[in-house]
């Protein structure tokens, strides 16, 4: 079933409890941790905070987020605007969505003309699963997809790339290992435009010989398929995983230095303990998340919701707040 479909059909309760169920061990490591802390609080003191600040550090929220949050509570306690823990828990909510709210942004496609969206991002991040996954996003609305097999690297990158495009029925545009990676896009872009494909995705290399031949490789897809159509290339995808932690900011920032990255795909959310690191990364990158993938599948990819995130993150009944 696809995006669009299910949220229609299942509305956002439905949304809701797939999300938790697939973000089952941030809900064990967070989750449960913090409902169990709510649930056996019964006044707002120093320890309640202090469990809650402890909490969001061993959840990977990062320092600066982490003290944020510390002290906008601490204030609103301070000026008895809270209660009771179940208001501090309110609080918390409010804020963690508001720190999410400008962070999310649908990735939107042109009307009147093909274009590109280049994913990167390091080894194993997942760009070549996402870009199967984004080809079956546009596709089931109603959106023409090609992908093009941009990592040339790897030995088996292109099988991978094709294993995807079998899935979706949509071509593949590949040539040979060790082949040019922007001539690949370059021809991928043209096969595109002429066909009057609406998106065309492309994967890229996530390791080379080393990092300074990675960031040229992709500086020059970029500058090819800008001179080939300066319109074309709307959107360069950074993709990264979860489950590194504050690795992954570590990581995207090398990767910002040397692109122009417009927006983030956050993967791997259903593997790890802490999903806190979706705030850290909001702060210290300051671009948007387009999508969050969280499982192996083709419908395993979700725009990104900050209510839907933060509801399940909170382990908020199914009937609450949606
Ligand atoms: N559980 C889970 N696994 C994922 C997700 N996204 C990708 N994976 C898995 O992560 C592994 C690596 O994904 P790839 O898509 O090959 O990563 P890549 O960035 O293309 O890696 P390179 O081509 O080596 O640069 C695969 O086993 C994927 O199935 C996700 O959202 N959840
Ligand atoms: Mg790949």
């Amino acid at each position: 079933m696809d995006n669009v479909a299910d949220q229609t059909f299942e509305g956002k309760r439905g949304l809701l409890a797939r999300l938790k169920d697939r973000l089952a061990r941030t809900r064990q490591g967070f989750s449960e941790n913090i409902s169990a802390l709510f649930l056996g609080a019964k006044v707002i003191d120093e320890t309640l905070l202090e469990a809650i600040e402890t909490l969001l550090i061993q959840s990977d929220f990062g320092m600066p987020v982490t003290l944020e949050i510390m002290a906008s509570l601490t204030q609103q306690v301070q000026r008895r605007d809270l209660s009771d823990p179940e208001a501090v828990k309110q609080a918390l909510r409010k804020h963690l969505i508001g720190l999410l709210s400008a962070a999310a942004r649908p990735l939107t496609l042109q009307e009147d003309q093909t274009q590109v969206i280049l994913m990167v991002g390091v080894n194993g991040a997942g760009k070549t699963t996402t870009a199967g996954k984004l080809a079956h996003y546009y596709k089931a609305q109603n959106r023409s997809v090609m992908l093009a097999a941009g990592d040339t690297f790897r030995a088996a990158a292109v099988e991978q790339l094709k294993a995807w495009g079998l899935r979706n029925e949509i071509e593949v545009i590949a040539q040979h290992t060790g082949a040019d990676s922007a001539s690949v896009i370059f021809d991928g872009l043209a096969a595109a435009k002429s066909r009057k494909v609406d998106v065309l995705i492309a994967d890229t290399a996530g390791r080379l010989q080393n990092k300074k031949n990675l960031m040229q490789e992709l500086e020059k897809i970029v500058r090819v398929v800008r001179r080939q159509d300066e319109n074309a290339l709307k959107n360069v995808l950074l993709v990264i995983d979860a489950t590194t932690g504050q690795n992954a900011i570590v990581q995207a920032k090398s990767f910002l230095e040397s692109v122009a990255v417009t927006g983030i795909v956050l993967t791997k959310l259903d593997g790890t303990a802490k999903g806190g690191v979706v705030f850290a990364l909001t702060e210290a990158l300051g671009l948007p998340i387009h999508f969050v993938g969280v499982g192996e599948q083709l419908d395993d990819l979700k725009p990104f919701d900050p209510e839907l995130f933060v509801s399940a993150i909170l382990d908020e009944a199914d009937h609450a707040h949606v």
